[in-house]
């Protein structure tokens, strides 16, 4: 397997390692030619680099590997493909080799007896199910915060919407067998810090969502494995969830009898606790609480800001949406900054943790620019806001989003 130039330590050791999963059969890589893709802000130019089973994403670190799902992906259809996803780590130290075979998850804590489970135990524990959801990075879209944040300069390419197959944790824990006083419930996946001082990459669900029936430890996306890069060979999906919780290469859930106090729940991917998340730009929170449910978004995918049309010629309009787990119940469209809005007719639903797309005919009549809205309204009634929200990790951003066109 070939890596690209521009090599670094860490990518020659990858090249090294093979980055060969045993039990996984890696695509030859294609050499790529140094393109690139941007989003619409200062700095905002990004190389395209092609990984491991991934066609080229835009780079946003390379150790751990950062990539983003260039923008245009997102018009082939409801679902995103498993070499277009976009692939986020915290920790350096991510698997490069897994063995299928001697893969072990291991359940322990506050439980009657410890697991230890294989892959083909794992899925001969319960029925499997099965579940399309988004995927989406708490800092998507935190390059549009301002004032700007820390944190990775993300556009809005680090979410995705897949099909998962697995078995519910709750099947999991029940086989375990939980114990009156548990209270939330940790998973750790194979990735590690480099440092001894650097915190593992560790998240927590209460008990209650753990037991929901709703989390789900999955083995296939879309249909096939899970992509290395995405957590091959089990990934733990959260519907509704925000993607910090969706820990890949999962590999220990421990039952606890208190609240988890690592530092990737204690300290970060926390959010302003009240309804907004959000706080006076510029400000802290004087009280978080972790993040959680993905709140509603839209987007036009089949133009892009610059884009041309042609007056008098009659025009359709495609996107996506999705909330936190309600489903989407309306989108609707707007030519005149806000003022008056048009339904969108809606597509095909998927589920109501998927993405939803929409269609909207018009005819632009103007010559000139024309900005676009798109707003979605949840079943849950969430309507998205005209004004952006801000808080201090640019979390969760879900304002109604403008494409300008241009009319010839
Ligand atoms: N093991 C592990 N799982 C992880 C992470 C990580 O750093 N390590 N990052 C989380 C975060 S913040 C996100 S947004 C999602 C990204 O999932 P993806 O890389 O499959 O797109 O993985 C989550 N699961
Ligand atoms: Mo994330």
């Amino acid at each position: 397997m070939e890596f690209n130039q521009g090599g670094n330590a860490r990518r020659r050791f990858l090249q090294q390692a093979g980055f060969a999963a045993t039990s996984l059969a890696l695509a030859p890589m294609q050499s790529f030619a140094a393109a690139t893709a941007s989003i619409p802000v200062d700095n905002g130019e990004r190389e395209l680099v092609a990984y491991p089973q991934k066609r080229p994403l835009m780079r946003i670190t390379t150790r751990p590997p950062h990539l983003e799902t260039p923008f245009s992906v997102f018009n082939e259809g409801p679902i995103t493909a498993n070499d277009a996803f976009f692939v986020r780590y915290h920790l350096a130290n991510i698997p490069t080799s897994i063995d299928a075979d001697s893969y072990r998850l291991k359940i322990a804590g506050r439980v009657t007896r410890e697991l230890s489970l294989s892959l083909a135990e794992l899925k001969a524990l319960a029925p499997a199910v099965e579940v399309v959801a988004v995927n989406q990075c708490s800092g998507n879209s935190r390059a549009f915060s301002t004032p700007r944040v820390f944190g990775a300069q993300l556009g809005n390419g680090s979410m995705g919407n897949a099909r998962w197959v697995g078995v519910p944790l709750k099947a999991v824990l029940e086989h375990a067998g939980v114990l009156g006083d548990a209270r939330q419930v940790s998973f750790n996946g194979l990735d590690e810090p480099v440092l001894p001082t650097t915190p593992d990459f560790i998240k927590a669900l209460d008990i209650d969502h753990a037991l929901s029936g709703e989390p789900i430890i999955a083995w296939s996306m879309n249909g096939t494995d899970i992509p290395f890069l995405n957590g091959y060979p089990l990934k733990l999906i959260v519907p509704g969830y925000f993607g910090t919780y969706w820990v890949k290469h999962l590999n220990q859930i421990e039952v606890l009898d208190h609240v988890f106090d690592g530092f990737f729940m204690k300290t970060a991917y926390r959010v302003p606790d009240n309804d907004c998340m959000c706080v006076e730009p510029g400000t802290a929170a004087a009280k978080t609480r972790p993040i959680a449910r993905l709140k509603t978004r839209s987007f036009i995918t089949s133009l892009h800001d610059g884009s041309v049309v042609h007056a008098g010629r009659r025009l359709e309009l495609k996107g996506i949406a999705f909330d936190g787990g309600t489903g989407i119940r309306a989108v609707d469209i707007s030519v005149d900054g806000g003022q008056s809005w048009k339904s969108a007719v809606l597509g095909k639903d998927l589920g109501k943790y998927s993405f939803r797309e929409w269609r909207f005919g018009m005819t632009p009549l103007h010559k000139g620019e024309l900005p676009l809205m798109v707003r979605a309204t949840s079943n849950g009634g969430e309507v998205q806001p005209l004004e952006a929200t801000w808080n201090p990790a640019g979390y969760a951003r879900n304002v109604i989003e403008t494409t300008k066109i241009n009319v010839a």
